[in-house]
């Protein structure tokens, strides 16, 4: 299948993986590579040494490209803005900010930019400073969300930049993928179905809860603080959002989610966790291998969209 996106990167599939905090390491990232797709690492609040770590043992795992995507509210944002060029990496996302401060020293390197954006104004303001594609990510997605669904996003965004453009927010299969085609994306991204694949490290109940979520399970935290956040609800979801009805102070509410995701993922605490998950997770029912969902969503796509095999 081949795309703007799948000729910029090199790749076979116009699929790449979000870049998901913890759970986006070097097995997921290696596994989504090898299936033909762009596997990446996470940066989210780890250490720059361990971003290095990481794409070490990726190199080990697959030939293939791979990326690593930064989430810019980390303090480390600067030292693996570095690490990202000084071991070679090809590709790089960027999620919850602006990643203008490090365009230059990255487009030297010859490292392809594909900031991720939930406003036409950024994707614009993207494109103006040598962006190479941007990811429109709707409200549907898990984690850190704008204020826009997929469905009016991507459109707008296609409209508005001349860069190639990849849908995220709400894919888990060749409909979805399908969808996002028809509005003007010449790739998507996917995060919660992966996480929750075989090759996906996360604690058993982590995944055990995408894979019983039901449609309407998911919660957005922090919207008072500026910092909206999509979860699994549970306990820790009730409690922030009573607190937060209640006025309490951004102090309060921080200390509550400060390391919750790293205890979802890491220790299976599904109770007192950030369970960072989109809302298609009602639509995920099995663990998979990242080769089987990346080829079953193109071939179901290629079969919406022009009734053929994407062997063919
Ligand atoms: O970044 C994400 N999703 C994330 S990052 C993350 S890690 C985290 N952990 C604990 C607490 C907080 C975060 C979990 N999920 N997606 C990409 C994304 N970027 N969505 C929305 C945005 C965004 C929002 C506003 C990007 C830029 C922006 O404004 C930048 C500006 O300067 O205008």
């Amino acid at each position: 299948m081949k795309t703007e996106i799948t000729e910029l990167l090199g790749i076979e599939y116009p699929v790449i993986q979000g870049g998901m905090a913890w759970v986006a390491e070097c097995h997921l990232a290696a596994a989504v590579s090898n299936a033909g797709g762009l596997g990446l690492i996470a940066a989210g609040g780890a250490p720059a040494e361990w971003v290095r770590e990481q794409i070490r043992e990726t190199k080990k795992l697959t030939d293939k490209p791979f990326g690593v995507n930064i989430m810019l509210m980390n303090p480390e944002s600067e030292k693996v803005a570095k690490v990202i060029v000084e071991e070679g990496v090809k590709v790089v996302t960027t999620g919850a900010g602006s990643p203008e401060k490090y365009m230059a020293d990255w487009k030297a390197a010859g490292v392809k930019v594909i900031p991720v954006v939930a406003s036409v104004a950024l994707a614009k303001r993207m494109e103006r400073c040598g962006a190479d594609a941007v990811v429109a990510e709707g409200c549907e997605a898990g984690g850190h969300i704008g204020e826009l669904t997929t469905m009016v996003l991507v459109p707008q965004v296609a409209d508005a930049v001349n860069i190639p453009v990849i849908a995220a927010g709400g894919i888990a299969d060749g409909r979805g993928m399908a969808a996002a085609f028809m509005l003007g994306a010449k790739g998507i991204q996917m995060g919660t179905v992966f996480a929750a694949s075989k090759e996906s490290v996360i604690h058993e109940n982590y995944k055990n809860s995408i894979l019983k979520a039901k449609d309407i399970d998911s919660r957005v935290t922090g919207r008072s603080t500026g910092h909206p956040i999509r979860v699994l609800r549970n306990d820790m979801a009730r409690k922030y959002l009573e607190l937060e009805k209640s006025g309490a102070p951004f102090e309060e509410l921080e200390q509550l989610t400060l390391g919750s995701l790293r205890k979802a993922v890491q220790e299976g605490d599904t109770k007192n966790g950030s369970l960072m998950a989109g809302q298609i997770a009602g639509m995920i029912k099995e663990e998979r291998t990242c080769a089987d969902i990346i080829s079953s969503t193109v071939s179901e796509a290629c079969k919406l969209m022009n009734g053929v095999s994407a062997n063919e």
